[in-house]
């Protein structure tokens, strides 16, 4: 073959090659009933590739852009709710992505990730482990759970603006999470919100769920007696931790919510906040654990409501 042609070939295989992958990895991993850890790990990769993605960059509109392709192929009403963030460093626009389950049930359940991505001026921060692993996770579930039938409606949501801009505070800090909750409650449905579910930072291989004592306890008492039954006891930290995170503003509205996050990131949390945070550090196997505990409560959540579990359809 002639170097030209050579040349030719390369430049087209490599131009497309992310389209490629679209096409081809979903056929290799396929849709199916049963959680895997691979295909949320296999989300979380794209999800780094789109590189940094702090509010208002070129990578979060990426990762916009896939998560809302990728939740439409699920049977879900995928809404964008766009708003004005007032920040230190200006009015950036932001976007929470809602998917939610078409059946009627007037209760509804939350399963939560942040996606956006710390801004970091001195470095690369992709967040492999914060912010693409428990959206990754939240991709697989939303998969998983929108082709079952449940007693209440899920929703699915990908807040942006969860990272402070300058230094974290009150004000600076969970921008989506706070309006998404001030939407809820110009919406009179703060009183359907049976359950929050939240995950950050749940790709870690060395998996140490928190005992974080910000979240309602009648509910973290149901994840760890999940975790426990499934085998997963040894991912549960006993350290008690009152972490502040995406739960908290529907914790101040009295709406139950759980944080499952590890922050431990490394030996003394040295990963955490720094370029450090890639994929090689996260496993498919943490997403799996951190998946089928989050399964398992939610049947728990069930029988509590509802006496019973779900059906498939
Ligand atoms: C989680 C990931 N958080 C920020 N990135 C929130 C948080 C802040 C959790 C401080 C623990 C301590
Ligand atoms: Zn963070």
């Amino acid at each position: 073959m002639s170097p030209g042609i050579r040349k030719r070939i390369t430049h087209w295989f490599s131009g497309s090659l992310p389209l490629l992958i679209s096409i081809v990895a979903p056929l290799l991993l396929g849709q199916s009933n049963q959680l895997s850890g691979e295909r949320a790990f296999f989300h979380a990769q794209r999800i780094v590739s789109f590189g940094p993605r702090p509010p208002g960059s070129a990578g979060i509109k990426r990762a916009q852009r896939y998560l809302t392709d990728t939740l439409k192929n699920y049977p879900l009403e995928v809404e964008h709710q766009n708003f004005l963030a007032m920040t230190p460093n200006g009015e950036i626009p932001m976007k929470n992505i809602v998917a939610r389950t078409k059946s009627s049930p007037n209760d509804f359940i939350i399963l939560a990730s942040h996606y956006d991505t710390l801004l970091m001026k001195n470095g690369v921060f992709v967040g492999a482990n914060d912010g693409a692993s428990s959206t990754g996770l939240l991709l697989e579930l939303a998969q998983l759970l929108s082709s079952q039938k449940w007693k209440f409606s899920l929703w699915f949501v990908f807040f942006d603006g969860e990272e402070a801009q300058q230094l974290w505070t009150a004000q600076d800090s969970l921008y989506g999470s706070t309006y998404f909750v001030e939407r809820l409650q110009a919406r009179g449905q703060v009183s359907k919100i049976k359950a929050m579910i939240l995950m950050d930072m749940v790709g870690d291989k060395d998996l140490v769920l928190e005992n974080d004592t910000t979240s309602t306890a009648w509910l973290m008492a149901l994840v760890r007696d999940s975790a426990k039954e499934l085998g997963h006891g040894r991912q549960l930290g006993d350290t008690p931790k009152a972490i502040i995170d995406d739960h908290v503003p529907f914790l101040r509205v009295g709406i139950p919510a759980v944080n499952l996050i590890d922050y431990e990131f490394g030996r003394n949390n040295e990963h955490w906040h720094t370029p450090q945070d890639t994929l090689d550090k996260i496993s498919p196997k943490s997403l799996q654990v951190t998946g089928e505990i989050v399964l398992k409560t939610l049947k728990k959540l069930s029988e509590k409501y509802f006496q019973v579990g779900s059906s498939q359809q």
